[in-house]
């Protein structure tokens, strides 16, 4: 079968490889992915489970998903929140599992940065050694073998241990598409639902069918990922344990196989149990899991997601979604209420704070000002998506109006009370961000006074965000030095409530 070609050729290579073993480097590399891809997996159903349904466009429409894994129903006639839709995931399968997608967004990224430094280090060292060319086939019969050992295993035979060099060729071939094709698809679909991505190369996102359709290839690329892992493992058990164990754990496949066996379960067991440590911590002191995971995470998001340069989306109005979901809880404060009443004519947006001139702007005098318009799609945390027009204001004439001291380095987006307790929502952005051409403050959704359920009279809208960071309702923004001093001081609502991390591009 390995008679012809290329494959001839390396057979003596390939035979001095198996002979020498597998390097350290290459096991190390082999239990790092272990340990991260299954964090990847659990931290990603934890994010799924947010939203856990799945779409072919970017409207998320009630009904229209392809897949669902809750048995709630979206509430018709009435009007409900996405937030309602969160599930609890069960903490033997999601990091850290119950409603948590915060803390399973740090546990992902986190695992994200460990798992690619990993997979780039692989690699180098794969070609920097020689040791690409047991994964890496070279010759086309490597299809004809894969299908005659892919035959062997359906009729319930192992391929002679000749075929192993070290791989078979069905192996080999699966592994090399893991490598170099399952996981850059998750790392290119995982990048595209990123709104920083998505509005800096709109062309990307569109070429992978839009962000819905980006969001369930994740998924179904996890899937493969899963599916691999077992049939991976089964086969590792299947043919021939202690000699596979060898090679995994020892790099060598002729003595000590119960001391490899031993320690390579073991060392799946200690991950299994770290998996169950690490969420148990993140569920009795999730600020604690969220600062530790901030320290890594936090610096990484803030470089990737504040130097973006957004661009036209290119949608036209035929592109508007017929429903434009909506999240958070209507304000009830009776100040609120009030103005309602009288539609905003006494409405009053306050710019304080860090500033040489402190504004106070009437919708009147806001809607003098040189106006922005953006066909966009709203992102939000949870996953689903919806497509809108805005109108208003840019922050960057804000800026120049209110001219905020050098020490400020935020501004806090306050919004009417929702209570008459005085509980305000509130979320921070970096100037940076304020300073993008689509950071504006809206006044006008698909040509319409903004309605009630998405923020009137005036919201902030900044594309290169998650939707958690525009805030509605919008009373008074704040020029800071700092967030810390701010509320709980985690940066907004969202991450002072629910563990988001400040930086929100991704
Ligand atoms: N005041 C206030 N603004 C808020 C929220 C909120 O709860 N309160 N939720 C945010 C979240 S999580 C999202 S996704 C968007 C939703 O905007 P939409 O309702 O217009 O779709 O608003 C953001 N602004
Ligand atoms: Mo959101």
């Amino acid at each position: 079968m390995m008679g012809s070609g290329g494959v001839a050729m390396l057979g003596p290579v390939s035979q001095v490889m198996a002979d020498l073993g597998f390097p350290v480097w290459l096991r190390v590399a082999h239990w790092i992915n272990f340990i991260f891809l299954g964090l990847l997996i659990r931290s990603g159903i934890q994010i799924l489970s947010s939203y856990p349904r799945l779409y072919i466009n970017d409207h998320s429409e009630p009904g229209t998903e392809w897949a669902k894994f809750t048995r709630n129903d979206i509430p018709t006639g009435k009007l409900w929140i996405t937030r309602d839709q969160e599930v609890e995931a069960p903490s033997w399968l999601a990091q850290p599992g119950g409603k948590n997608l915060g803390l399973g967004r740090h546990w992902h990224f986190f695992s994200i940065i460990f798992w690619m430094l990993n997979g780039v280090d692989y690699v180098v060292l794969l070609f920097a050694t020689g040791e690409w060319r047991r994964l890496i086939p070279t010759s086309w019969s490597i299809f004809p073998a894969a299908l005659h050992t892919f035959v062997t295993y359906l009729t319930f035979h192992v391929p002679p241990q000749s075929e192993f060099k070290p791989y078979d060729p069905l192996q080999q071939l699966a592994y090399a598409t893991v490598v170099f094709v399952l996981g850059p698809f998750l790392m290119v679909t995982g990048a595209a639902q990123s709104p920083a991505v998505g509005t800096s190369f709109p062309w990307f996102v569109r070429l992978l069918g839009g962000k819905q359709m980006a969001r369930s290839l994740h998924f179904l690329g996890m899937l493969a990922f899963v599916a691999f892992l077992v049939v991976h493992v089964a086969l590792v058990v299947m043919t021939d344990f202690g000699r596979n164990m060898g090679d995994i754990v020892l790099g060598q496949d002729h003595t000590n196989q119960g001391l490899a066996v031993v320690s390579g379960l073991a060392l799946i067991a200690a991950t299994v149990i770290g998996y169950g440590v690490t969420s148990r911590a993140s569920l009795v002191n999730p600020r604690r899991i969220q600062l530790a995971l901030d320290a890594i995470v936090h610096p990484v998001l803030r470089v990737l997601a504040n130097r973006v340069q957004p661009k036209d989306q290119g949608y036209s109005k035929s592109d508007i979604s017929p429903t434009f979901l909506v999240n958070g809880a209507l304000p009830h404060s009776d100040e609120f209420l009030r103005l309602q009443q009288n539609h905003f004519a006494e409405y009053r947006l306050e710019v304080k704070g860090l500033v040489e001139h402190p504004l106070n702007l009437s919708l009147i005098t806001l809607a003098a000002m040189e106006p922005v318009e953006y066909m966009t799609r709203h992102e939000s945390i949870q996953g689903w998506t919806s497509i809108g027009a805005w109108k208003g204001v840019p922050m960057r004439t804000i800026i120049e109006q209110c001219h905020p001291f050098p020490e400020a380095r935020y501004a806090i987006f306050w919004s009417f009370p929702n209570d008459t307790e005085g509980n305000q929502f509130y979320e921070s952005l970096d100037l940076s961000i304020l300073q993008q051409p689509q950071t504006y403050l809206a006044y006008l959704m698909n040509d319409h006074d903004l309605p009630v359920p998405h923020g009137a009279p005036l919201r902030l809208r900044a594309e290169t965000q998650l939707g958690f960071k525009m805030v509605k309702w919008l009373c008074a923004i704040e020029f800071v030095a700092d967030y810390r001093t701010i509320r709980g001081g985690n940066g907004g609502s969202h991450e002072d409530v629910n563990y988001y991390d400040q930086s929100a591009g991704i």
